[in-house]
């Protein structure tokens, strides 16, 4: 570049002088060179000779950039996600209950178990058409709904399609009217022909209704009765209203007393399906 930048100068002068002593020729042959010599040098070339010589220079770094620190670090996370988690809030799997909190004696324990069972006589009375098993059990579940009680429940009824014996879940706690008045220990107790109290109360707290149905014992008139189907083992007994589908007067149904403790709870006479009674329910 410093010879470059010499011949640059060199020509520079010369074409100067020259200029001053005009000859077209000369002047002709003076520019020719300074445009040659003095075109700005270009960096390419002073490497031209160094393009082959850096190709094998990097080869061996390619085999420092692996780690062998990483295969270690996720052993910890196998333990999450097993199952249900008693007191999220959030009932699943085997869990009876959530109530979001870690507390017994409020009804769902620590365990997630129902403490007790609920056992209500409806607040609405009802002739032997129920439509059946299922029918009976919406309106279990809409008159527990309606007045705030939880989980689910069915109906203490017996058709061709079951009895209490063959669907309800057999209790291992107590069942208990909606005050908290124990009606049996459990599911053996309810069913050993008497109770503990009668199920008299409904699903609000209110006492039983008064129907049409009238069960006389003793030349007492029992009305505040409860269609069931049902012996006190949770069989069947008696007749049903053709399945509690019947409304017909000439179509009876097993009946129960919701005033009584003894066996007259749920078998006291077949009474006519065009009354009306109570029905019983459970929680399951
Ligand atoms: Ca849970
Ligand atoms: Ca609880």
């Amino acid at each position: 570049m410093s010879l470059a930048s010499d011949s640059c100068s060199t020509l520079r002068r010369m074409t100067t002088v020259n200029l001053l002593k005009p000859s077209r020729s000369w002047m002709f042959l003076a520019l020719a060179l300074g445009v040659v010599a003095c075109k700005p040098p270009t960096e390419g070339n002073d490497d031209i000779g160094d393009t082959g010589t850096d190709t094998g220079t990097d080869t061996g770094e390619s085999t420092t950039t692996t780690s062998t620190t990483e295969t270690t670090t996720d052993t910890t996370e196998t333990t999450t996600d097993t199952g249900p988690v008693c007191g999220d809030g959030v009932r699943a799997g085997s869990e009876e209950c959530d109530d979001a909190n870690q507390i017994n004696l409020d009804g769902c324990s620590t365990m997630c178990k129902w403490e007790a069972r609920i056992a209500f006589a409806t607040s609405s009375l009802h002739t032997g058409n129920l439509g059946g098993l299922i029918g009976a059990d919406v309106i279990c579940n809409m008159r527990a709904q309606a007045a705030g009680l939880p989980g689910t429940y069915m109906a203490w009824l017996t058709t061709n399609q079951g009895s209490p014996n063959s669907r309800f879940v057999k209790s291992t706690v107590p069942y208990v009217l909606r005050n908290g008045t124990l009606v049996a220990n459990n599911w053996t107790d309810l069913t050993d022909g008497t109770l503990a109290a009668p199920i008299s109360i409904t699903e609000t707290g209110g006492a039983s209704p008064v129907g049409t149905n009238v069960c006389v014992v003793n030349a007492v008139n029992n009305n505040r009765t409860a269609f069931t189907g049902t012996g006190s083992n949770g069989l069947a007994v008696g007749t049903n209203c053709s399945n509690f589908t019947s409304a017909a007067a000439n179509s009876t149904a097993a009946v129960g007393v919701t005033t009584s403790a003894s066996f007259r709870w749920t078998n006291c006479a077949n009474l006519a399906c065009n009354n009306t009674s109570a029905i019983y329910c459970f929680q399951q």
